[in-house]
């Protein structure tokens, strides 16, 4: 199977700490994420790796408001004259606009920080060079597919299934999992999006909510307990030409593979239901016990890969999974199985 990895990639690496439950919690997001599953497929082998070409800017908009692209591009140098900060800073929102009254758009780069994310994620010098070198593997993995390859595997990170058209949080900054979906659709493709990871892909679902050529459905942990909280609970159908057109499968906090099961098999009958001509596969493996939200075993990712061969021309992108050789195994096992 091919690999997109691109080593810019690594000019994200967040370390300031964060507090969650009460702790400074050192970022989980990290480029030796990407560096472990590389090592771990080579360990297996059978997959061949490639640095992406770079990402057509023009494809970005297939997703991304052009002004929202701008403000990433140039917001850690605009802070830093704005603030004196180091270049080794981390630019992190404090502020956000009071909801229920109208409210200026800031141009202040720290209120604008506020603006474009609803999460805690800082940028950095090099987010905007990784966050482009992560959605060049998943564009890559795509044109390999339509060019032929039965599946191919985008080793993307930072992640991208958070991101919306005009917001980062979650880790993720430009989805590369809708980029992916979206560039098929203009190949003229029927597109379905099975994300696997344990949060609910809420920026994925926003980018296509109003779409009826993308299918998007989300297996995940409860969101009334988990990340991302606001949605994805079953009653988000999509809207207008897109409604009907997307699915959440919440599954309760804990679930095994037991529970794991149905879920995948009800996503992989909407899948053939829709009539899809191709599926974007995001692929977090923080469904692990070792992730805290769901409870599956590191026996049960080649099960999950064997589920997802559809027979469909399948890109893989990947998003969470962050345990210490839980993330490295179950990445090479899915891909192996789904080989
Ligand atoms: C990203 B992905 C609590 C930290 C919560 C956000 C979680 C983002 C998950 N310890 N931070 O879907 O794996
Ligand atoms: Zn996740």
């Amino acid at each position: 199977m091919i690999v997109y990895f691109d080593p810019d990639s690594r000019l994200h690496d967040p370390s300031e700490p964060h507090r969650f439950g009460g702790v400074l919690l050192p970022p989980a997001e990290t480029a030796a994420r990407a560096d472990r599953v590389l090592a771990a497929l080579s360990a297996v082998g059978g997959f061949d790796v490639r640095r992406p070409e770079d990402i057509d800017p023009d494809d970005l908009l297939l997703v991304h408001d052009r002004e929202y692209l701008e403000f990433l591009r140039t917001a850690h140098s605009r802070w830093r004259e704005a603030t004196g900060a180091p270049a080794g800073g981390e630019a992190v929102a404090y502020i956000r606009p009071l909801r229920g009254t109208p409210w200026r758009r800031p141009t202040h780069v720290d209120a604008q920080l506020g603006v474009y994310s609803n999460d805690v994620d800082p940028i950095l010098e090099g987010t905007w060079r990784a966050a482009l070198s992560s959605a060049a593997c998943a564009i890559a993995a795509s044109r390999a597919v339509v060019g032929g390859e039965r599946t191919a595997y985008a080793l993307s990170r930072p992640p991208g299934h958070h991101a919306a058209r005009a917001t980062f949080g979650g880790y993720c900054y430009l989805n590369n999992t809708a980029l992916a979906a979206a560039w098929l659709t203009v190949r003229g493709l029927k597109v379905a999006v099975v994300d696997v990871d344990a949060h609910h892909g809420n920026g994925t679902q926003a980018v296509f909510w109003n779409r009826g050529d993308v299918l998007t459905v989300s297996i995940h942990g409860d969101p009334e307990v988990h990340f991302p909280f606001f949605t994805g609970f079953p009653d988000e159908k999509g809207a207008g030409e897109g409604g009907g057109a997307n699915l959440n499968l919440p599954l309760a906090s804990g679930s095994t593979w037991t529970g794991y099961r149905p879920a995948l098999e009800g996503a992989l009958e909407a899948v053939a239901a829709f009539g899809a001509e191709a599926v974007v596969v995001a692929l977090g493996v923080d469904t692990h016990k070792t992730d805290g939200v769901l409870s599956l075993r590191d026996d049960d990712y080649p099960l999950l890969g064997r589920a997802l061969r559809t027979g469909l021309p399948t890109v893989v992108v990947q998003e969470g999974g962050y345990g210490e050789g839980v993330l490295e195994q179950a990445v090479a096992a899915v891909l192996t199985a789904l080989a």
